[in-house]
């Protein structure tokens, strides 16, 4: 297998190049630090966008994210040559010209002044979410996250991690099951050797050059998983906080590592709830100081916009909040709502998606599971 075919190049990629010029070079997008990626491919070690690229990316989401492929000009990659004749990679970086199309992009809506589009990993086939058993599962929370992970172009596997832990670790497998009945579910402990019946679920999507995104809440497990893969500890984990059983967000960046079977493991950080973009309760985290306003609103729906007994226009009109705030909560709101319908009337096309994704995904279990007998 090609470098890049290893790393997941595809015909959906190489059908972008057609045209560009030959000498430029491509690497995937492997781990970013503020703004520094680090690729593999062509080239390797760290490297920048362009100042064109810079300019011309209008929002966070132009920019590259791990799992995304990019081409770097020949001049600027530095070979195993340049290394010799003294070049050192830490101080010589790839210039980034250009991002290629993205076959799948999970993003989150991230908080700051405003929420934003966050992309949390590109071209990723399928997704790990990951629960822990030791803390009452959310069945209706996985559901939503399975839409929207097909909705982002891959396919969900529910990983409910920490079985050691549970007093009937297969009877919440088996009740999550039975409310998923298309998804593959798994039990499993990443403390431990994984059970062949974790494996077998497993195997059909830890296969070469196949992407996959670890998703869920900070201490899950997620990055003791990678490192159970791994078959060693690549990547940091902390001990659960003993005061709240919560995690500590200890992975702070995105990285990608490539598995001894050949599959490529993402790992991100946790986030405090899983939100991806798209979804409505992405606002009231992000504007949890209206949402909280709210619950003092004499109706449960209110608008907030000269209903009688509003708590958040009252607190506007007291001058505890800020209006512009309120206005691009609402804005913000809307936007999400209006998200959600378009999901709606486009549910039909999801669903038939849906089926092909998961006829693919059976195919490839049935197959696997020959090769495996
Ligand atoms: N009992 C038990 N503990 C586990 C298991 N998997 C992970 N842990 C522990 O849970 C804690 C958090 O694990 P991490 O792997 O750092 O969690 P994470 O999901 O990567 O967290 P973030 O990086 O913050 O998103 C660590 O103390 C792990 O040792 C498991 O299967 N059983
Ligand atoms: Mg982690
Ligand atoms: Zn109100």
């Amino acid at each position: 297998m090609s470098t890049l075919t290893r790393l997941g190049w595809s015909s959906f990629f190489e059908d972008q190049i057609a045209q560009t010029d030959e000498s430029l070079r491509f690497a995937r997008v492997v781990e970013e630090q503020r703004g520094l990626y680090r690729i593999a491919g062509h080239a390797e070690g760290w490297a920048e966008v362009s100042g064109l690229f810079r300019h011309e990316a209008r929002t966070a989401a132009d920019f590259p994210a791990v799992g995304d492929w990019v081409c770097v000009a020949p001049a600027d990659v530095v070979t195993p040559a340049d290394v010799a004749r003294g070049f050192s990679r830490a101080s010589t970086r790839a210039i980034i010209h250009r991002r290629l199309e993205r076959r799948s992009v999970l993003s989150r809506a991230a908080a700051g002044d405003r929420v934003e589009q966050q992309v949390v990993a590109a071209n990723v086939d399928t997704v790990f979410l990951v629960s822990a058993l030791a803390q009452e599962l959310n069945v209706r929370r996985i559901e939503r996250y399975l839409t929207m992970v097909w909705d982002a172009g891959a396919v969900p596997v529910v990983l409910l991690n920490k079985a050691d832990l549970a007093d009937d670790p297969v009877a919440a497998r088996e009740s999550v099951r039975a409310r998923l009945p298309l998804i593959d579910v798994v039990a499993l402990s990443a403390l431990s050797p994984l059970s062949n019946d974790a494996l077998d679920t497993l195997a059909p999507y830890l296969r070469p050059a196949h992407t996959i995104a670890l998703l869920g809440s900070s201490g899950v497990g997620k990055s003791t998983l990678v490192n159970r893969l791994l078959g060693r500890d690549a990547i940091a984990v902390a001990p659960i906080r003993e005061s709240d059983g919560k995690g500590r967000h200890t992975t702070t960046s995105r990285q990608l590592v490539e598995l001894p079977c050949g599959a490529l493991l993402i790992d991100t950080p946790g986030m405090r709830e899983l939100h991806l973009w798209g979804d409505e309760s992405a606002v009231d985290t992000a504007f949890d100081d209206v949402a909280a306003l709210s619950r003092d609103c004499r109706f449960a729906d209110c608008g907030h916009a000269g209903e009688p007994g509003c708590a958040v226009q009252a607190a506007v009109d007291a001058g505890r909040l800020d209006p512009d705030r309120l206005a691009n909560y609402q804005r913000l709101l809307r936007e999400a709502a209006f998200e959600a319908r378009k999901h709606d009337t486009a549910a039909a096309a999801n669903v038939k998606r849906r089926w092909k994704h998961m006829t693919q995904a059976q195919k490839a279990l049935y197959k696997s599971r020959e090769r495996l007998e």
